[in-house]
């Protein structure tokens, strides 16, 4: 199954051999026309998020700059609808406490390869320097997988309580987030939302909460099948918990 690489690496995600940065020219064949490509070195770019990074980078960890004051850890997904994705959020499993105050969601959590929550100082920097696409995706126990994506993504700064706004819904999932536009951020200790309760204590979550609407991805883990109220949901895909979800950005200017 693995071609022919010589003195080099072969990247299943593309099919490619991948010759080392020292190399040149910068691409080559093999003797079985498999086409090498230079891993490009990534110690002099300064990316303002991962659609910056040259074609053929893999996917990974890496130091963007949003802007001239701002340096941020991200993991950057170069792979999958395109590549160029800067990740926002995501769950695999129960390891992460996603039930947190304020200035969790503030600074963000977790770990930036794994279950984590990239900030939302940092999801403002990022979507007001640029013209964001946000795509949410969701998986269910049976590794079914659906998305939603919108246009124009922009949250405000902390002073607004990291108001949401976007455009637009293309997708496979339902367009679970439509209510959520124009609300503001809630967490545990802090009630923005439009419901006459807390939406953020009343899910076990933290979200840009309507009353309460048919999303929450930082709501609490649960196991296969369960429809109690405080789970992962997007409602419009399915009645249940979720097993994992993806929220991404990616910059169209
Ligand atoms: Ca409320």
């Amino acid at each position: 199954m693995v071609p022919h690489c010589c003195s080099t690496s072969y990247e299943k995600a593309s099919g490619r051999c991948i010759l080392d940065t020292r190399s040149t020219p910068e691409t080559d064949t093999t003797d079985s026309s498999n086409v090498m490509v230079k891993i490009p070195d990534q110690r002099n770019l300064k990316p303002r998020d991962c659609s910056d990074l040259p074609p053929c980078t893999r996917s990974g960890v890496f130091e963007i700059h949003p802007d001239d004051t701002n340096k941020i850890d991200v993991y950057c997904d170069m792979d999958n609808n395109g590549g160029g994705w800067t990740i926002v959020q995501r769950r695999v499993d129960s390891s992460v406490d996603f039930y947190r105050f304020w200035n969790d969601y503030k600074n963000g959590f977790g770990s930036v390869s794994e279950n984590h929550w990239l900030g939302n100082d940092n999801l403002h920097i990022l979507t007001t320097s640029r013209n964001y696409v946000v795509r949410f995706e969701v998986h269910d126990f049976n590794n079914k997988t659906a998305y939603a994506e919108y246009q124009n993504f922009k949250v405000d700064n902390e002073a607004s309580q990291y108001r949401v706004t976007f455009a637009g819904y293309t997708g496979t999932a339902g367009n679970g987030f439509e209510s959520n536009n124009g609300m503001k951020f809630t967490t545990r200790d802090r009630d923005n939302d439009l419901h006459p309760y807390h939406c953020g204590k009343g899910q076990i979550g933290a979200w840009w909460y309507n009353a309460c609407g048919k999303s929450s991805l930082n709501g609490i883990y649960k196991q296969e099948g369960t429809t109690v109220a405080k789970r992962i949901y997007w409602k419009t895909w399915r009645p249940t918990t979720l097993k994992a979800t993806e929220i991404k950005i990616r910059s169209i200017n």
